[in-house]
């Protein structure tokens, strides 16, 4: 049985979810399959108009609100008891082009959770809590999860301060932090804030549990990724003068490359992708000597991208060199910006979840325990509290498209065992 009978209100998470999705969209959503998609990208004015919502709200809700040096909110409930709050925590930033759940969802299924507990007048043994992690996303700023990833004390914030913009340009993280508002004076460490717990939901971004009419994901953990960026220095020649074998044509080597590593990764069931590509200098009549472009690579294990990264360098330099392009060699210059390790998250957490989706479905067959394709900020709170994350299904799987879509029933569904993790573990 459901700890309390508290299931939440479903019109009223997804009236929130309207009403934060008009920050960061052309117009305001109308009916949910038609609408633009999502650009709300972190610390952007949209984003603060979304993070001055959720501070107002969880104030007015009466937590104590805390911002981190990275712009980390932390909405905290008191509980009878003073310790460290059992959280539940996502992202409000979103892809360029993204959807209106992805993160979002997570971040407002806690604050109707807080509304829950204030109308039930129900204390919890112990505080619980509400975060809003700074770009999670990676689009705006190159590393992903970076402020989970300060928090965890896995990425220095220096060096998360420093980070310029994916698109190139002049301002930082932290200038961004300050124009917002949000550059916060406590430390962006779980020593400053640490948590008792940390549970997540999220849209599931893949079409598993819509394949298998499952309603709940009892995630187990998380598969590893790395982010490059790949620069290719050739030279700009005349499209009309320069024969082919005196060509330094980066933009033929970066088509190589890119096709080889969908194949290198397949061969080891891993993904790659890349999703940005630049070159200089964009005429028509100029063979490109610049190229830089994206390299996302996907692997259950570390290992694999260990040995998949080794072969990709190898075979990059081969196809930039003249024995392939038959033409001068083309340089190649590797930058890591992303490394996620894969996870396991925590038993305990586990099996709240998978009680807790049995107290709200009442039927096992609705749910399944499955590893996350996509990164998350619980890939970096599991390394200092106990963490699991539940997902609800998207149609089609589909995420990062302004057609990401769930339905108002599977979000509350997901929303209520979100709540149930929440108050089970409080009351471990
Ligand atoms: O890329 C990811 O999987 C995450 O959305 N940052
Ligand atoms: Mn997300
Ligand atoms: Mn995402
Ligand atoms: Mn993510």
């Amino acid at each position: 049985q459901s700890v309390g009978g508290f299931t939440v209100n479903q019109d009223r998470l997804m009236n929130d979810l309207h009403r934060t999705c008009k920050w960061g969209t052309g117009k305001r959503w109308g009916s949910l399959d038609t609408e633009t998609g999502m650009s709300r990208l972190s610390l952007s004015d949209s984003d603060k108009k979304a993070r001055d919502w959720f501070v107002e709200t969880t104030m007015a809700l009466g937590c104590s609100v805390t911002i981190d040096e990275m712009g980390n909110v932390f909405a905290i409930r008191p509980g009878r008891n003073v310790g460290p709050p059992t959280c539940v925590g996502s992202h409000l930033d979103t892809q360029p082009s993204g959807g209106r759940y992805d993160g979002i969802l997570g971040v407002l299924a806690g604050v109707e959770m807080l509304r829950i507990l204030n109308e039930r007048d129900a204390r919890t043994h112990f505080p619980v809590g509400v975060v809003n992690w700074t770009n999670e996303e990676g689009a705006r700023f190159p590393i992903s999860m970076v402020s989970s990833g300060v928090w965890a004390g896995e990425v220095p914030v220096e060096t998360a301060h420093g980070l310029r913009e994916v698109r190139g340009g002049t301002v930082t993280m932290r200038s961004e932090l300050e124009r917002i508002g949000y550059l916060g004076s406590v430390p962006a460490s779980h020593t400053s804030m640490p948590m008792a717990a940390h549970f997540e939901l999220h849209i599931e971004q893949g079409p598993i549990l819509e394949n298998h009419k499952q309603k709940i994901g009892i995630v187990t953990g998380v598969q590893a990724y790395r982010w490059y960026t790949v620069q290719l220095t050739g030279r700009d020649a005349h499209t009309g003068t320069t024969p082919f074998d005196a060509r330094a044509d980066a933009m033929l080597a970066a088509c190589r490359m890119i096709a080889c590593s969908h194949d290198l990764a397949a061969k080891h069931s891993a993904l790659a992708s890349t999703g940005i590509l630049t070159l200089t200098p964009g005429s028509v009549n100029t063979i490109p000597g610049q190229v830089k472009f994206s390299l996302d690579i996907r692997a259950t294990s570390d290992a694999t991208l260990e040995t998949l990264e080794a072969e990709l360098k190898a075979e990059f330099s081969r196809l930039a060199s003249k024995d392939v392009t038959k033409g001068l060699d083309v340089s190649v210059t590797w930058q890591t910006d992303t490394i996620s390790p894969a996870v396991d998250f925590h038993p305990s957490c586990i099996e709240t979840v998978r009680a807790s989706a049995l107290s709200v479905t009442g039927d096992t067959s609705l749910f399944r325990e499955m590893v996350s394709g996509a990164g998350h900020d619980s890939v970096y709170t599991s390394r200092h509290c106990p963490t699991s994350m539940i997902f609800v299904p998207c149609r089609n799987g589909v995420s990062h498209n302004p057609e990401e879509f769930a339905k108002a029933e599977d979000c509350a569904t997901g929303a209520d065992v979100l709540m149930q993790s929440v108050l089970r573990f409080d009351h471990l």
